[in-house]
């Protein structure tokens, strides 16, 4: 076989570049290791950069976002039996985030695949990258009892935290940054009304939580639980009931609980590899970097990844320039090292640290206070928040 640009992985990352690229008549083959069932059966992100957005509607992809999405123009943090409003189309001069699942975005995008006959083969098995340094690599899989060999011009590793694509990258090359947090995050999905309009952050000393949504009926909430707890430790009433806890009185009065239809535990993790380039292999998303969902910034920098790439691609097969390649590294790093300093912020500010030192509990209490009292502070948050400039 053979194809312009070989895509690893069929998350939103793969899609929405192949989808890109297929638009301006670039050629692409995407490999995704799972079912498309399993992949859009994985409740992750809910909110979308305006950025995104926008890049979502220059994929053709953006009418039932559109339609169907709700547009948050600020969130609540709560603190204290407290609710503050964080005014994010305020201050961010006028911008705003979209709430729609990453489950919608990927549907979205394998559906308009599929409309344009783009090739995403599934359940294959066993990738292998070759002769990435030269200017014909290949990549070769197995699928079924047959091997396959894919010639290509460029390879894009969009296969996630633990795909192959940076693991084919020499350790000579690559450096990794990496800090683990001593907790995680229990989610549960539930077809109830959700308990705001807007999402609540919620800094407690029992632990952090957050309520979301994804539509009028459907919500999504968090709670921070130790990383030795498994999701068999935790039954619905039992989620159900700490998150009560952390919530304001007049909050939890009014949330209505229900079976959950999806529960899981994440662990928080903040990564970065470098560089994002070895010779004709490209990283994107999170083959490349992840960050504590604190921030909702992880689908967002993959999208910025992806919109870098695609006009570095554009640039390349039809004007001969290279120089969006050669700078895509430096470039792409650059936001997501901004994206890793704010999930990180959030992500202090708002949990509870086992073990604290007191003088690090304090100065954790001044940051929040100096936030919920600072004007300047929240234009800060807020112009993070709705996604830093491509
Ligand atoms: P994905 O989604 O992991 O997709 C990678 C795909 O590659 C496949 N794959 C392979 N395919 C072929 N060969 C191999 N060897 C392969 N190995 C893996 C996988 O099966 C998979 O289909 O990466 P991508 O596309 O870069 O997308 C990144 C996002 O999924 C991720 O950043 C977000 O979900 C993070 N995130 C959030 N981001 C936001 O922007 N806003 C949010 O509100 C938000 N909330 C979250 C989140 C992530 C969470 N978890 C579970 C980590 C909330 C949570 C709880
Ligand atoms: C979600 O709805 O899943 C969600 C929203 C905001 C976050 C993280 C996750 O910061």
């Amino acid at each position: 076989m053979k194809t312009q640009v070989c895509i690893i992985g069929g998350g939103p990352s793969g899609l929405l570049l192949s989808q890109l690229l297929h638009l301006q008549g670039i050629d692409t083959i995407v490999l995704e290791k799972h079912s498309r069932e399993y992949v859009l059966g994985r409740i992750r992100a809910g909110v979308l950069e305006h950025g995104f957005a926008a890049l979502m509607r220059e994929a053709q992809c953006g009418e039932r976002m559109d339609r169907e999405g709700q547009i948050h123009h600020g969130f609540h943090i709560a603190r204290n039996g407290r609710l503050h409003r964080m005014d994010l189309h305020k201050h961010s001069g006028g911008n705003s985030v979209i709430v729609y699942g990453q489950t919608e975005v990927t549907r979205d995008l394998y559906e308009a695949r599929e409309r344009m006959q783009g090739a995403v083969l599934h359940d294959i098995e066993d990738v292998q990258l070759h002769d990435l340094a030269s200017g014909s690599p290949s990549v070769t899989f197995r699928r079924r009892d047959e091997v396959v060999r894919i010639e290509c011009r460029f390879v894009i590793g969009a296969d996630g935290f633990h795909g192959v694509s940076r693991k084919s990258i020499p350790r000579t090359v690559l450096r990794e940054y990496e800090k683990v947090y001593p907790f995680g995050w229990l989610g549960v999905l539930s077809r109830t009304p959700p308990v705001s309009e807007e999402l609540i952050y919620v800094q407690h000393e029992r632990g952090f939580a957050l309520c979301s949504l994804r539509s009028p009926v459907l919500s999504r909430y968090y709670v921070q639980v130790p990383l030795t707890d498994s999701v068999e430790d935790w039954s619905d009433d039992a989620f159900w009931g700490e998150l009560k806890h952390r919530l304001p009185a007049e909050v939890a009065a009014r949330l209505v609980t229900g079976p959950a239809i999806e529960k899981s535990i994440a662990p928080l993790r903040s990564f970065v590899a470098e560089p994002m380039r070895y010779g004709n292999l490209f990283l994107a998303g999170d083959a490349a970097h992840i960050v504590p969902p604190t921030g909702a910034r992880g689908l967002n920098s993959a999208a910025s990844d992806i919109q870098y790439l695609y006009h570095a691609m554009v640039a390349h097969f039809k004007r001969g320039d290279d120089s969006g390649l050669d700078g895509y590294s430096a470039k792409a790093l650059a936001r997501v090292w901004k994206a890793q300093r704010f999930s990180w912020w959030m992500t202090t500010m708002l949990h509870t640290f086992p073990q604290q030192a007191d003088y690090d509990q304090r100065l954790q209490q001044t940051e929040l206070d100096y936030l919920l009292s600072s004007e300047a502070a929240q234009r800060s948050l807020a112009e993070n928040y709705v996604g830093l400039p491509y």
